[in-house]
């Protein structure tokens, strides 16, 4: 329900804002009748799945105009939503009612790079895969990578504190980013685009806002540090027999391919059918595989990574590790191979409706969690290729280096009978694991009334007290997160 201590949006707000962002087309509403874009793109998210009701998107320029914007709704009791590149996959980035959107699309510039510390500076508009792109050509490397860096922007990838494909070899954005530029609610910018790797004078504050989801403020800019490119990358596809000859493989990547694996990725036999039979490609292996995995190992020696990549696949080969394996000739298939473990989001979108599930959990029992649930809804004769079942699969794949699964339930539609048997049971699972029901994608609206599964009362009590203090009227992004 809509709460009543917001205000809602007239036209006398809308005028006020048009004054403050001068530039055409920074204002879309349908409230005056001058609208230059549809309001409606704003209102739905990636997975189509949630839909808002703003009747206002707001495109701010500069900083300044954020803070003009933000201290006016805040006074105004105007909710609002920050919104990035609107690819978040828990319903974060788009209204519940009528909240107002901002959105950092048309704060896009780079503004410094300095090649000696690696150090970039820029506007939380900026879409990723720009920013890797011009780190590309200073041969640096953004140290984050995503299968939706072609529309997420920077700010919404740290106030998701996204993790994604190279978070095994650099780390999260809780050690990446060096500083932050926000504005709170009240329209107060607080600059702490620090660039020093080093800075132990009190409280951390900037660490607040990675991972914060557009709840205690707008992130404007951002400074992270970023490594040197390799010059060889190359990528090796496997198919394996067991869930334990995974991790068998995943052990031995650790230890002889050491300092050049970049990333170590588990996409289970099902999701790889279903990416050959959307997109019609053909299978980079012969044979069906229950698992298979993609490692790739980045460098700055080729001859020296090649023969490392070698023998590593002559030794998995020969003790029987791996059943099958391919190894990338060019850049090409290398970014051929990460089309089978980057396009599953995508087609498992495919049927209309899907129930995701983003799960830590520790890593002998990461693939119990996807037959058991798969166990579950089987039983209850959901499951089937006739569209009289609701369920197409149950599929499992993810981020193995990092024991973090993504559990997706791929449907013909939402179903409620379904629901009720995958929800709670893979909440009080993962806890049953002390494993983590949020492991990378937030909590947004889709994961918040199950914060308990993971965090103690005590801490949720603390997150509320921080949540209060930046944001006292409660306008920012209400109804998610706690
Ligand atoms: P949005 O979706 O627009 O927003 C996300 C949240 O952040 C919202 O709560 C919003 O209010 C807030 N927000 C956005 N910008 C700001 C800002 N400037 N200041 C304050 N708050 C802001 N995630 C992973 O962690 N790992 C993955 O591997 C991964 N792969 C993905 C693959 C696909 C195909 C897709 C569609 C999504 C994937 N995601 C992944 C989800 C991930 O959270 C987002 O892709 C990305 O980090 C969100 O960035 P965005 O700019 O689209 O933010
Ligand atoms: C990935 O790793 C993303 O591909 C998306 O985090 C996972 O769709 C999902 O469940
Ligand atoms: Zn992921």
């Amino acid at each position: 329900k809509r709460n009543d201590k917001y205000a809602q949006i007239t036209e006398e707000h809308v005028k006020f804002f048009k004054g403050v962002l001068g530039a055409e087309s920074a204002v879309i509403d349908n409230i005056t009748g001058e609208a230059s874009e549809d309001v409606e793109a704003y209102n739905a998210d990636w997975m189509r799945k949630f839909r808002g009701h703003t009747k206002v998107v707001l495109k701010p320029g500069s900083t300044e105009e954020v803070s003009k914007i933000l201290g006016y709704c805040n006074e105004n009791k105007l909710a609002v939503v920050p919104q990035g590149g609107n690819t978040g996959l828990v319903g974060g980035s788009v209204p519940v009612f009528d909240e107002i959107v901002i959105n950092l699309q048309r704060m896009k510039e780079i503004r410094s790079f300095d090649d000696v510390s690696g150090i970039l500076v820029a506007d939380a508009g900026v879409i990723l895969e720009v920013a890797d792109n011009y780190l590309a050509e200073r041969n640096h490397i953004f140290p984050l990578d995503l299968g939706a860096k072609g529309s997420c922007q920077i700010g919404g990838n740290v106030a998701t504190n996204a993790g994604g494909l190279r978070l095994l070899r650099y780390g999260s954005l809780h050690g990446n980013v060096l500083g932050i530029e926000a504005v709170l609610p009240d329209g107060t910018i607080v600059d702490d685009l620090s660039t020093l790797r080093k800075n132990n004078t009190g409280y951390d504050l900037k660490q607040l806002f990675i991972g914060s989801e557009g709840t205690i403020g707008i992130i404007t800019k951002i400074s992270i540090l970023c490594p040197r490119r390799s010059p060889a990358v190359n990528v090796a596809y496997f198919g394996l027999e067991s869930f334990e000859k995974a991790q068998e493989a995943f052990k031995e990547a650790k230890s002889q391919l050491s300092e050049i694996l970049s990333a170590f990725e588990m996409m289970d036999g099902r999701t790889q059918n279903i990416v050959h039979n959307i997109k019609s490609t053909s299978k980079p292996l012969e044979g069906d595989y229950p698992f298979y995995c993609l490692v790739e190992t980045s460098g700055s020696n080729s001859e020296h990574d090649n023969e490392k990549l070698q023998s590593f696949l002559e030794y998995v080969m020969e003790n029987e590790i791996v059943a099958d394996g391919v190894l990338a000739q060019d850049q090409t298939q290398v970014a051929d191979l990460w089309t089978w473990r980057e396009g599953i989001t995508e087609c498992l979108g495919h049927w209309g409706a899907v129930y995701k599930y983003d799960l830590s959990i520790p890593i002998s029992s990461m693939y119990d969690l996807v037959n058991d649930t798969r166990a579950r809804l089987e039983e209850a004769g959901l499951v089937g290729d006739d569209d009289s079942k609701p369920v197409v699969d149950v599929v499992g794949y993810g981020h193995m280096g990092d024991a973090n699964l993504h559990l997706n339930v791929p449907c013909r539609r939402f179903d409620k009978e379904v629901e009720k048997l995958i929800e709670p049971f893979v909440y009080e699972w993962v806890q049953k694991k002390k494993g983590s029901i949020s492991a990378e994608h937030g909590l947004g609206i889709t994961k918040k009334p199950y914060i308990g599964y993971s965090r103690s009362e005590t801490m949720v009590k603390l997150m509320q007290q921080i949540k209060n203090l930046y944001d006292p009227n409660g306008i920012m992004n209400p109804y998610k997160y706690i």
